[in-house]
């Protein structure tokens, strides 16, 4: 049977904006305060969709979410009207309103962590959301993610869905951003890689000195085990704490894997060579050749994949083998990278091409490329099972595109954010959009 890797893009929502909310991510916090653009943002983002679709990938999108929360607002102890509420917190405490105005759920590598039904013991897909309780702006993401991913993957025959984790630091899931899967062909049984910063239980980790280690070893086990993944089909690995103090918040800020190829840099993981030889047995006994791509620091430091997001791109297979690369504009203006990639596809490696994208508005925040997706390994019976509504066609790329122009405003500042009135438009622009999809009723505001 056929199968397919199908990227499910997150679509950047009307109230995109510079927050400054994530600390330990060098983009959010040096962008802070500048005004942002949401409708080039979600063009920028459909732009991507599109042209991966053009190109022959089976391509999804997946909605965003209702900000601002006003119900995350209320149980902070806001009251009255809706209007109120946004009113109240302007005035009171302007860093929560921002924080329940935010798009972060556009960064869709953090929505939930995928299992592919042939590694599963039940084989169903198996989707867990993620707690994102690192961050409070993106600790409130997850019901929602849940009710969407439900409407699309709604067919329980093939599809299996487990709430987040508990909600505390110990059990920190950031999901997908952290878990690469290699196998040989989508459809086989695979490895599934889980990368942690810490763990919460045992003290002979070590962790970051500066910034949050966001994933934990145990919320990462915690994710196997209700996946039903087999010991030989699961490596974990500890993100070197070093490159978190640096401002890799993610494993995907340094690293990227895709069919039976790891692309990484020097300075990513903790014991790399006992882990690249565990990934390399364990996919050798699925009949996978494990190939891996290590980028030395000599040619690619630590702050060039962070400024860059060189590992944040999108490893994408093409039906001769090769694979190609996607990546943000920002690679071609770092020289060293540039350079770099220049070498890398010229020298007969699996990694033939690269095409960049301008995704600048993401980028700002610290999303490039491969924030932007949730990849799911799908069977040609269980892409069938997907709601249509989700899967890119150009049809839905010309609705969505038009959506955006009716719908969002070209500029946004803090001072928008407490305008009652964005909730109205918001408000108005999703409940269409859930038509255009048809998810059916997702968001509070449609189901309370
Ligand atoms: O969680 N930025 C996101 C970026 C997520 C990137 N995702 C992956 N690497 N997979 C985060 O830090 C910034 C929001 C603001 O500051 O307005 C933010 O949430």
């Amino acid at each position: 049977m056929k199968s397919y890797e199908v990227n499910f893009d997150g679509l950047v929502g009307p109230t995109h904006n510079y927050g400054g909310l994530s600390y330990g991510n060098v983009a959010s916090q040096s962008n802070s305060q500048q005004s942002s653009n949401p409708k080039e943002a979600a063009l920028q983002g459909l732009a991507k969709m599109k042209a991966l679709m053009d190109m022959g990938f089976q391509q999804g999108v997946l909605a965003p979410q209702e900000r601002p929360d006003v119900a995350a607002l209320r149980r902070l102890g806001f009251a009255g009207s809706d209007a109120q509420v946004i009113q109240q917190a302007a005035k009171e405490a302007m860093p929560l309103l921002v924080a329940s105005c935010s798009a972060s759920s556009m960064w869709v590598a953090n929505a939930a962590t995928v299992s592919p039904s042939a590694d599963t013991a039940d084989g169903r897909v198996h989707f867990t959301a993620a707690n994102l309780n690192c961050k409070y702006h993106r600790s409130i993401e997850h019901p929602t993610t849940s009710r969407v991913l439900g409407a699309m993957f709604a067919n329980q025959q093939h599809f299996a869905h487990h709430a987040a984790l508990p909600a505390v630091a110990q059990f920190g899931d950031e999901g997908a951003a952290n878990h690469t899967r290699f196998c040989r062909a989508y459809g086989e049984a695979g490895v599934e890689f889980f990368v942690f910063g810490r763990s919460a239980f045992d003290t002979r980790y070590p962790a970051p000195q500066k910034y949050p280690a966001r994933q934990t070893l145990e919320a990462s086990q915690a994710v196997a085990r209700l996946h039903g993944l087999r010991e030989e089909g699961v490596v974990y690995a500890q993100q070197n704490p070093s490159v978190i103090d640096q401002g890799v918040f993610h494993n995907d800020v340094i690293a990227v894997g895709n069919g039976e190829v790891l692309f990484y840099h020097e300075d990513a993981f903790l014991e790399t060579d006992k882990m690249l030889a565990e990934l390399s047995s364990k996919l050798a006994k699925v009949g996978g050749k494990f190939q891996s791509v290590c980028v030395p620091r000599s040619a690619v430091t630590v702050d060039d994949a962070v400024r860059s997001y060189l590992f944040n791109s999108q490893l994408l297979s093409r039906p001769d083998g090769s694979m190609l690369l996607i990546v943000p504009e920002e690679c071609r203006s770092n020289e060293r990278v540039w350079q770099y990639l220049q070498g890398l596809t010229g020298s007969g490696g699996v990694i033939r091409e690269v095409k960049v994208f301008d995704l600048k508005q993401s980028m700002q925040n610290g999303g490039g490329p491969a924030c932007l997706r949730l990849r799911v390994a799908l069977n040609e019976t269980e892409l069938a099972a997907v709601n249509p509504g989700v899967i890119m066609t150009a049809s839905l790329y010309d609705s969505l595109t038009q959506w955006v122009e009716r719908h969002y405003r070209d500029r946004m500042t803090e001072n928008d954010l407490a305008d009652p009135q964005l909730l109205l438009e918001c408000r108005g622009a999703l409940d269409e959009l859930t038509q255009i999809l048809k998810l059916g009723a997702v968001y509070p505001f449609q189901i309370n």
